[in-house]
């Protein structure tokens, strides 16, 4: 059996390592592969080129090396009829959880102000307020939303989420679809976005958003570029609907050099390092999917590419 790896960032022999280790039987080859196509039984991959994978007309199974799979629904070639696995790995949740705490907390405790004050040199105490006066709004209440809300609560702030099918989570008042939008983000302080990127949830942090905010409200975009409308936000900032925003992913990666953000002193920015995929953990959820497929059972996480998560 073999496994075809193309990931994005250099981890030098993680991977391998980790995949002998957990699936000593599995041959595992890096991408670019010039070998025999139809020897390739599994997909690993991080944005493959369009096309890529249906070169490889034996393929059971594509794992995404993330959670989202917006990198893979782009290719008008994705072979049909092969499932597409989305990243769930205990190493990329905790990832997530530690950001979306420090970035909420960045914005509670006014950090934005204080690096402004300390540039220009200005020794000032603000009003702190205590957790309980915010309501952090979570866009997704998926493994990664929720995590990070479960995180969120030994800190006592008021939290409230939206998703597409109605929630019933402990501590947290669940909204759900376009009818519960609107109130969702009345009561929002601190919204963070944790949504997929599909043709639905596209361009969703836009002026007519900033708007249903309180007065103040601050942004933590951790889902992809292509749910903020960037001009609407940095128009929102200028006229202070919204206090600040902690972003670390964009319509264009990596940011090109004469974009406002970069220099934006209400924005604090990040390059698309919010969570990484762990290969020591993340093999261990590959493996095992593997092997319930080859066991003759169902895989776990299943993306439906119809709804596009
Ligand atoms: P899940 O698939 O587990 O959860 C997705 C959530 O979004 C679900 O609650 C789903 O609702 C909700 N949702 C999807 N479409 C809609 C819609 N149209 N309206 C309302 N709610 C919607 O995803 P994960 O939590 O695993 O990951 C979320 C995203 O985080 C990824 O797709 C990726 O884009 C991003 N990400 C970013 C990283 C970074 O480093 N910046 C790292 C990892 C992930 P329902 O529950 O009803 O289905
Ligand atoms: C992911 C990511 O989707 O890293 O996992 O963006």
């Amino acid at each position: 059996m073999a496994l075809l790896i193309k990931t994005d960032i250099d981890r030098g022999d993680a991977w391998a390592e980790a995949l002998a280790a957990n699936y000593p039987e599995l041959k595992v080859y890096s991408w670019p592969y010039d070998g025999d196509p139809a020897a390739i039984d599994y997909a690993l991959v991080w944005q493959p080129p369009e096309g890529e994978l249906k070169r490889y007309p034996n393929l059971k199974a594509v794992f995404s090396v993330g959670a989202g799979v917006d990198h893979l629904a782009s290719d008008p070639d994705l072979p049909e009829g092969v499932p597409v696995v989305r990243m769930v790995e205990p190493g990329l949740t905790a990832g997530m959880s530690e950001y979306v705490v420090w970035a909420v907390m960045n914005h509670h405790r006014f950090m934005l102000d204080y690096a402004a004050q300390r540039r220009e040199k200005v020794w000032e105490e603000l009003l702190q307020l205590p957790a309980e006066a915010r309501q952090v709004g979570m866009l997704g209440l998926g493994v990664l939303g929720r995590d990070a809300l479960e995180k969120l609560k030994p800190f006592g702030f008021r939290l409230a989420g939206w998703s597409r099918s109605p929630k019933s989570i402990s501590g947290v008042t669940c909204f759900h679809g376009i009818g519960g939008f609107d109130e969702f983000l009345a009561g929002t302080d601190i919204l963070v976005c944790l949504l997929p990127l599909t043709p639905e949830t596209e361009g969703i942090l836009n002026a007519e958003a900033f708007a249903k905010l309180p007065a103040g409200a601050a942004v933590i975009n951790v889902g992809r570029g292509g749910h903020l409308v960037e001009k609407d936000l940095l128009e929102a900032l200028d006229s202070d609907q919204i206090s600040g925003a902690t972003l670390d992913v964009f319509q264009q990666e990596p940011l090109p050099e004469d974009h406002p953000f970069w220099e934006h002193p209400r924005v604090f920015m990040t390059p698309h390092i919010a969570s990484m995929t762990v290969p020591e953990t993340a093999v261990r959820a590959v493996v095992a999917n593997i092997q319930r497929l080859e066991a003759g059972e169902a895989l776990q996480h299943v993306v439906d590419m119809k709804r596009g998560y």
